[in-house]
Parts: structure tokens; sequence; C-alpha cells
């Protein structure tokens, strides 16, 4: 097949990919298609949560037409078993005779051993078609098995005076509705949400996606609160049957036991000698919890606290035209958010809001 051919069937892999982005977490998304003689026999992308795996779905649809065709998959086929053994055994048995890989899968389970395995048996494996594009896909899977904590993003308003609250919380709004529904699309492509008990107290958010007037989506939660000052009334404690809520906190006493109670998933930690939590160690275990990706949605002193412990990989900032003036809640502690360094991915307008997205080097 031509070189032509081959490079519209990766980047149509890539768009069918695209479809289910901020779905299947932790796993990547991941698009397949098979084809034969130039002509496209069946295509897959990875199923909700994960499974069925891209290939599997795509090897299913074809049948026996898979023999001898040529398979194009963004991501390294896995080398670990499931119920019908791994993708790369499956397309072993179904007779592949050539695969474009875009990535091999940083994964430790599969890491090259599936381009070794096809190679082994006599598959054409050509790797590295689009890799760009598969990385910058799914961001939150290649960074977070790097660096073994989630993939965190962090969402913010800002007054033209980079203020996020007045000195009286008198209002909770600075971004508008506009925003506001663009930042209920950001929740729905994170796997989780990461706040804390003080946001919980000041604004008593739902932190729940609402696009549509009828549906509210629930993603997990997870609540740092040292001191377990959470208000059992709190609109996050309610519906709990539909969704995880996981608290990082210092305190065992009988709150903790009704939290527990309640569905709550409560996991202790030490504070350290500053009489903090480490923020760090917390990350690490929501990633050990397979959460690969948050968004952040917290006050100026959290986000201050994680900026400095290089925990912040993307800031989503909407800013409007409003000027809180210098009594208001600063978005960062002792520095400005131009003073950071930052690369710009992305711009949006929203109204008269800006919305920017910006990755931290
Ligand atoms: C594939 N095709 O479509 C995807 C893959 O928990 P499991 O068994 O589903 O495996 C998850 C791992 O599989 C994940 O960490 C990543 O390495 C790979 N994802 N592999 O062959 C797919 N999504
Ligand atoms: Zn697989």
């Amino acid at each position: 097949m031509s070189q032509e051919f081959n490079l519209k069937m990766i980047n149509l892999a890539h768009n069918i990919a695209k479809s289910k982005f901020g779905q299947t977490f932790p796993n990547p998304t991941v698009g397949c298609i098979i084809a034969k003689n130039s002509k496209i026999i069946s295509k897959g992308v990875t199923n909700n949560s994960g499974r069925p795996h891209a290939e599997e779905i795509a090897l299913e649809k074809a049948g026996s037409k898979s023999k001898g065709a040529t398979m194009f998959v963004t991501l390294e086929p896995c080398f670990h078993s499931s119920k019908n053994g791994s993708c790369a055994d499956q397309i072993l048995r179904a007779g592949i005779k050539e695969i474009f890989i875009s990535s091999p899968d940083p994964d430790k389970r599969t890491s090259n051993k599936s381009i070794l395995k096809l190679r082994k048996n006599k598959v054409l494996v050509n790797v590295g078609l689009l890799k760009n594009k598969t990385h910058s896909l799914n961001k939150f899977f290649f960074k977070s098995i790097k660096k073994k904590q989630p993939f965190t993003k962090v969402k913010l308003a800002v007054s033209d005076d980079e203020k996020i609250a007045w000195s009286n919380y008198k209002s909770k709004w600075i971004s508008n509705e506009y925003s506001r529904e663009y930042g209920h699309k950001l929740r729905l492509y994170s796997q989780a949400i990461l706040t804390t008990s003080k946001t919980i107290i000041k604004d008593d958010p739902k932190l729940t996606i609402r696009l549509n007037k009828n549906k509210e989506i629930h993603i997990p939660i997870i609540i740092i609160d040292k001191n377990l000052k959470i208000p059992l009334d709190s609109n996050i404690l309610k519906n709990i049957s539909k969704k995880r809520v996981i608290i990082f906190t210092a305190l065992k006493n009988k709150k903790s036991l009704h939290l527990t109670k309640l569905g709550c998933e409560i996991i202790y930690c030490k504070q350290n000698i500053n009489n903090k939590l480490n923020l760090k160690n917390i990350f690490k275990k929501i990633y050990s919890l397979n959460i690969s990706d948050i968004l952040v949605e917290a006050g100026g002193i959290f986000f201050t606290e994680i900026l400095k412990n290089k925990l912040v990989d993307e800031i989503h900032l909407f800013k409007s035209k409003i000027i809180i003036g210098q009594n208001g809640k600063p978005a960062i502690h002792g520095k400005n958010i131009s003073k950071l360094k930052l690369s710009l991915q992305e711009t949006k307008k929203f109204r008269s809001d800006t919305y920017l997205n910006y990755k931290v080097v």
C-alpha cells in the first residue's frame, strides 16, 4: 500500500482515538484500523473505562478477513494478558501481515515487548508514524507513567488584576457563563477533581459536570482536609452513592468514622514537622489509586503550594475584564502568573473573557 495511504490511515486512527478522549481513564485512548488492498476492513477505539482495547474491537469486527491484512494503531499493542490473550497475541493469531504503530507503550508491562514479539513472528512492524500526535492526545498517560503522579491541570478564574475572589467573598463568579460552561468540559475531560476543605467551606461547590440541564455527571472527587473540617451537609457529600469521594486527612476520630460510613474513602497521612500534609506523597498516593489525571479546583494558597512542589502540568486560566482591587484574594501568593515559566498552548474567547491554556515548563 502507498505511503500516502498509510499516512491517511494512521491519521484516521488518531481521529477515531480522539473521539474517546477523556472517557478511557486511566487507560489512554487508542485508535485502530485494519485494511487490505487499500480498503478499510474494520475500525476500533478503546472502549469506555479502557476495555476492550482498540485492536480487540477491530480484530473481532474483521474476523477472518484480518488474515494477510495491515493494522494501523496509535499505540503499541499490549503485551500483558486479558481474557482473549494480549493484543499482540490476538494480532498474531489473526494473521496480520504488517503493522504501523505510532508510539511504543511506556507501560512497563508492554514497553517494546510487543514490537519485538511481532517482529520475531515475522510481522512487518513500522514504528513512529505520527508519534507526536499520540503523545499530545494522551499527554496524561505518558506524563503520569513517567512521573508516577497524576497529570495535573489547574483551573482558575481570575480578574484582570489576577485576583480569584473579593476580600469578603461577596460574589462567587468572576468569569462569565460561557467560560463556566467550558469549565464543565474541562471536568468532563478529567479523571477526577481535586479540591480542599477550604474551598468546600467557602463555595460549597457540587463539582459535578452539568453540560446538559437534565443530566449531572459525577466524577471522583479528592479532598485535602487536614483537620476534617468539611461540613457534613456540604453539596459534595450529597448523592454520595453515585460517586467516589476520597479524603486525605491527618485526623482519625468520630467524624472520620462517620465519613467512612457515608461512603467516603479516608486516607490518613502524617503531618510534616511544620504541621502540613506532604503534597508530593499525596499525589503519589493518588496515582497509586489508578487516578492518572486530575483537575484542581481550589484557592490561591493551595495553588501556590502545588506550584512550589512542582506538581502542576497545566494551567487553564479564564481571565475576565473585572477589576477586584488590591484587597482581593490573589491567584498566587507572592508572585504574578506572568512571572511563572509557562508556554501558551491554546487560547479561546468567551465573549469578554479570555481562556488561556498554559503548559508549566
Ligand atoms: C492496547 N490497546 O486500546 C489500549 C492499550 O488494564 P488493561 O489490561 O486494559 O491495560 C491497560 C494498559 O494497556 C494501559 O496502561 C496501556 O499500556 C495499554 N492501553 N493497549 O493494546 C488499547 N488503550
Ligand atoms: Zn491490548
